[in-house]
C-alpha cells in the first residue's frame, strides 16, 4: 500500500516525530511504501490547503495516517474535512484519550489507540478489525499488550530530512532510547494513558509494563551510523526519564555510548531518580545539560493540582548533585495553573533562583483534554473555551479564567521570566526558546 504519513507541526516545537518514525520503520518492513508531509511554517510545507493538495493527488496514497497532538486539532478537522474522499486513519496522545471525539471528525475513517505499530500494519496488511483500531463508533475499544521495544524495527529517520531539520534544531538530534513514566501528574498524558490500557487490554499491565528501553547495542549503532552521513554536534535523549531506567541497563548504554558516539549529549531526568550514582554514569558519557521538571515552586500546587509529588526539597537535592558534578541544569516550569496566586508563582520563580539553572523554559498551562486536571478545571468552570479554541502553543495566552490583574502578571513573567528569576538572585540566566537554547 501507498502510505502518507501526515505531522501537523504548525506553530510548535520543531522536532523529529518518533511515533511516526517508528511507525514509517514497521510498515516499511512489512513492504508498504511511505512518505511523510511535514506541515511546519519553517521547514517543510505550509497549511495551505491547494498546496497540499497537489502533493497528495501527485504522490496518490492509498491511506493517509494523522497524528495528533490536541494543539494542532483546528488544522486536522480541516484537512480531514477536505481530504475526505481518501481513506484517513489518526493515531498519537490526542486519539489515545478522545478516541470517539476523534472518530466523529468528517472525513476520519478509523482511529488507533496507544501504539500502533502492529495494529497499523495489519490494517494496511488487509486485516478486519485489528486490536487498537476503531473505525465504527459502536464498537468496544479492544487493546493488545505493551510491546517489548525489543520487537519491533528501529526507527526510520529517513522519514524525515535530517539534513534541513537539523540546523534548525542547532544539529541537536533527538533520540529515544525506551517509552514510558509511572509518574501519575494530573496535567500529563501518561497517566491517562496507561488507564486506558488498563480498562481495554485483556491482561491489565502494570505500571511498570510501560516502562521500556530499546536494546543497547542497537541505539549505538544507529547512532554512529547518524553521525558519520549528518552534521550531528550534539544528541538529545528526549525520554520521559533517562535515570528512570535501570542502572545496569544505563551503565551498559552509557559505557558503549562513549567509546563510540562520544557527541555531548542532553537529556531529561526525574528529580525522583537523580542521584550521585547515576547522574555520574551520564557526566562520564559526555552529558553537558540535564532538564528536570520543576513545574512549580508551590508545594501546595504541586500536592493539591499537579498531583506531583515532588517537593522543592527534592528538587533542590537534585539539583545539587546536577550542578556539583558541572553538569548544566535546565528546568521546565509552568504558570497560569488553576487555583494559583502570584505568591505560588513567586515560588516558582524563588526556586529557580536559589537552584541556579542555567537554562530555564517557561509555559503557560494548558489543560488537555480528558486528563484529571482538565476535569477539576471544568469542574471549577475555569476554562475560557474560545480562548483554548485559539491556542496552538503555551506562550502567547492563558485559557484559564484569572482576573484581568493576574492575567498580567503572568503574560508579564513569561515574556521576562529570567528576569524575574534574577530579581531573586545575582545570576543572570539565558533563557531557552523553542527547545534550543541560547548560549550568551
Ligand atoms: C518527544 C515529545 C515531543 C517532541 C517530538 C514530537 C513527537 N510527537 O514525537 C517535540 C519536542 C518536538 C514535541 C513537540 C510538541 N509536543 Co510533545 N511530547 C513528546 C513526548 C514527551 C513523547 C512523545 C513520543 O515520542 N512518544 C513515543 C512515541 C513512539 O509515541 P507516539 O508519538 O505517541 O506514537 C505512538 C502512538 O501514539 C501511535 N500513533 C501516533 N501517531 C499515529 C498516527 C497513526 C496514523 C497511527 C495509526 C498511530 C499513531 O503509534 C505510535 C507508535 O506506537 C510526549 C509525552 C508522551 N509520553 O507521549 C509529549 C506530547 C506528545 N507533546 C505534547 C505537545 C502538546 C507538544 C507540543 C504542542 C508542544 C509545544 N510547545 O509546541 C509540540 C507539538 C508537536 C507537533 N506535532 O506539533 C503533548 C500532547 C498532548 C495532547 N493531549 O495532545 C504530549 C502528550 C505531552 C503532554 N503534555 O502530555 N513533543
Amino acid at each position: 500500500m501507498k502510505v502518507l504519513l501526515l505531522d501537523f507541526n504548525i506553530d510548535a516545537t520543531v522536532g523529529l516525530h518518533q511515533g511516526l518514525m517508528s511507525l514509517s520503520a514497521s510498515l516499511k518492513k512489512n513492504h508498504h511504501e511511505v512518505r511523510l508531509l511535514l506541515l511546519n511554517d519553517k521547514i517543510g510545507t505550509c497549511f495551505n490547503l491547494e498546496k497540499i493538495e497537489h502533493i497528495v493527488t501527485e504522490y496518490g496514497p492509498d491511506i493517509i495516517g494523522i497524528s495528533i497532538v490536541e494543539t494542532q486539532l483546528n488544522y486536522i478537522k480541516k484537512f480531514c474535512n477536505y481530504f475526505s474522499h481518501y481513506y484517513i486513519i489518526c493515531g498519537g496522545p490526542y486519539v489515545t484519550i478522545n478516541p470517539y471525539t476523534t472518530l466523529r471528525i468528517k472525513g476520519v475513517n478509523s482511529v488507533c489507540i496507544g501504539e500502533g505499530e502492529e495494529a497499523f500494519c495489519e490494517l494496511c496488511n488487509g486485516k478486519k478489525r485489528p486490536l487498537n483500531i476503531l473505525s465504527d463508533n459502536h464498537h468496544k475499544i479492544s487493546l493488545r499488550p505493551f510491546n517489548s521495544l525489543k520487537n519491533i524495527p528501529p526507527p526510520d529517520y529517513n522519514l524525515f530530512d535530517l539534513d534541513s531539520l537539523l540546523p534548525i534544531k542547532n544539529n541537536q538530534l533527538e533520540v529515544m532510547i525506551g517509552r514510558g513514566c509511572t509518574g501519575k501528574c494530573s496535567y500529563c498524558i501518561n497517566d491517562s494513558y496507561l488507564k486506558k490500557y488498563k480498562g481495554f487490554c485483556t491482561i491489565p499491565p502494570k505500571p511498570k509494563d510501560y516502562i521500556r528501553y530499546r536494546n543497547a547495542d542497537e541505539i549505538i549503532e544507529e547512532l554512529v551510523s547518524l553521525k558519520c552521513s549528518h552534521n550531528i554536534e550534539e544528541i538529545a535523549f528526549i525520554d520521559d526519564n533517562i535515570t528512570g531506567y535501570p542502572a545496569k541497563f544505563l551503565d551498559n548504554f552509557f559505557t558503549s555510548y562513549k567509546k563510540k558516539v562520544t557527541l555531548p549529549f542532553t537529556c531529561n531526568a526525574s528529580p525522583l531518580s537523580i542521584n550521585v550514582a547515576r547522574t555520574t554514569i551520564l557526566k562520564n558519557a559526555n552529558c553537558t545539560t540535564i532538564r528536570i521538571g520543576l513545574e512549580s515552586g508551590s508545594d501546595r500546587i504541586k500536592k493539591e493540582i499537579l498531583n506531583r509529588p515532588i517537593s522543592n526539597k527534592k528538587i533542590i537535592t537534585a539539583s545539587k548533585v546536577i550542578n556539583d558534578l558541572d553538569i548544566n541544569l535546565s528546568t521546565y516550569n509552568m504558570i497560569g495553573l488553576p487555583l494559583e496566586s502570584k505568591e505560588d508563582i513567586i515560588e516558582t520563580l524563588k526556586l529557580n533562583a536559589y537552584i541556579k539553572p542555567k537554562y530555564v523554559k517557561l509555559m503557560i498551562f494548558y489543560p488537555f483534554e480528558c486528563t484529571p486536571i482538565y476535569k477539576k478545571c471544568e469542574d471549577l468552570g475555569l476554562i475560557d473555551h474560545e480562548i483554548k479554541k485559539g491556542l496552538t502553543n503555551y506562550n502567547s495566552n492563558t485559557c484559564i479564567n484569572f482576573s484581568p490583574e493576574h492575567r498580567k502578571f503572568i503574560m508579564d513573567v513569561q515574556s521576562n521570566f529570567d528576569r524575574y528569576i534574577s530579581k531573586f538572585s545575582n545570576k543572570n540566566y539565558s533563557k531557552i526558546t523553542d527547545s534550543v537554547a541560547i548560549r550568551n
